[in-house]
């Protein structure tokens, strides 16, 4: 079944750190780490996480920075799927 759009504003409410995107029904945030190795290792333990969903980020990788954006391309727009991935990565970003 087709996710339901929640939209930005409301999923930030409900997370910390991540804004509404500019120009579309997204959410961002930038995660920064110590350095690279934690950086990727970050990415890798999200990777699985976003594969067994089917539900995968839009990001960006220099060395200890990751940016992403999350958004559900099949409602064209925040359901609650981008929620529960961003409060994984918020969880395990420490
Ligand atoms: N990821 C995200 N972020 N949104 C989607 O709608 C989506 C996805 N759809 N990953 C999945 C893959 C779909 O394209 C495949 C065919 O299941």
């Amino acid at each position: 079944m087709a996710q339901t759009r929640i939209g930005a504003t409301s999923a930030v409410a409900q997370l910390r750190g991540w804004a509404p995107a500019e120009g579309r029904d997204a959410i961002v945030k930038t995660f920064s780490f110590p350095d690279f190795n934690a950086a990727f290792g970050f990415m890798t333990r999200v990777a699985l996480l976003a594969d067994k969903l089917d539900h995968h980020p839009e990001w960006s990788n220099v060395y200890n920075r990751v940016e992403v954006l999350l958004a559900t391309h099949d409602a064209d727009g925040v359901t609650a799927l981008d929620v529960q991935l961003a409060s994984f990565m918020d969880e395990i970003a420490g």
